[in-house]
């Protein structure tokens, strides 16, 4: 697959307390993917490549709540802690924050979902992303599908992905991608 270039882009998509084991809306084992993204993020880092991180960024009153009729517990809320990226990540000051997701009336699992995030990657001159986070079969799965939608190479971090419902989809998920067009990579690949 070649080596890192320039047009190469790192998406972390929603690594967040809330959905990190102690988090309100954890994904088992979510924990492991951060010295691995951490890795991922200093040879983006060094390579003077873009990085992006989503996150969920919901209203106290969102509709995705399960108080108002919608399918998750609480989860998060705008600037508090569990919003919060977890101090473990470790992340250049210059990276690309995308908030999603952040009006009451709507939900939104992809990255690309009414942001900001196609017009960022364009005007770094990205064409290929690199995405990883959590969970993998929805935020991961969405975020997958519309950087395909927009015509981008999509290599998936399979070391750095993790499933809300392991047993459920675990393969699943990555095989989907596959199908749809992405690759899914390990971080040996960018550094042998
Ligand atoms: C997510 C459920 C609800 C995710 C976000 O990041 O995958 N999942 N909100
Ligand atoms: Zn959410």
């Amino acid at each position: 697959m070649g080596k890192l270039a320039a047009g190469d882009a790192l998406i972390l998509v929603d690594v967040q307390n809330d959905f990190l084991p102690g988090g309100s809306l954890p994904v088992p084992d979510g924990n492991e993917i951060i010295p691995v993204l951490n890795r991922y993020v200093a040879l983006f880092h060094a390579h003077g490549l873009p990085i992006f991180a989503t996150r969920d960024w919901h209203p106290s009153d969102h509709c995705s709540f399960l108080q108002q009729g919608g399918p998750w517990p609480p989860h998060c809320v705008a600037a508090t802690p569990g919003a919060a990226f977890p101090a473990s990540l470790e992340l250049p000051s210059d990276i690309h924050i995308v908030s999603k997701a952040s009006t009451p009336e709507k939900d939104a699992y992809s990255g690309f979902t009414d942001t900001e995030l196609d017009a960022l990657l364009r005007s770094c001159g990205a064409h290929r992303v690199f995405i990883g986070g959590i969970s993998a079969e929805y935020c991961v799965l969405n975020t997958v599908k519309d950087a395909l939608r927009y015509h981008y190479a999509v290599y998936v971090l399979k070391d750095a992905i993790r499933a809300m419902h392991v047993s459920l989809n675990h393969g699943r998920t990555l095989e989907e991608m596959r199908r749809l067009g992405a690759t899914p990579i390990r971080f040996e690949a960018l550094v042998a």
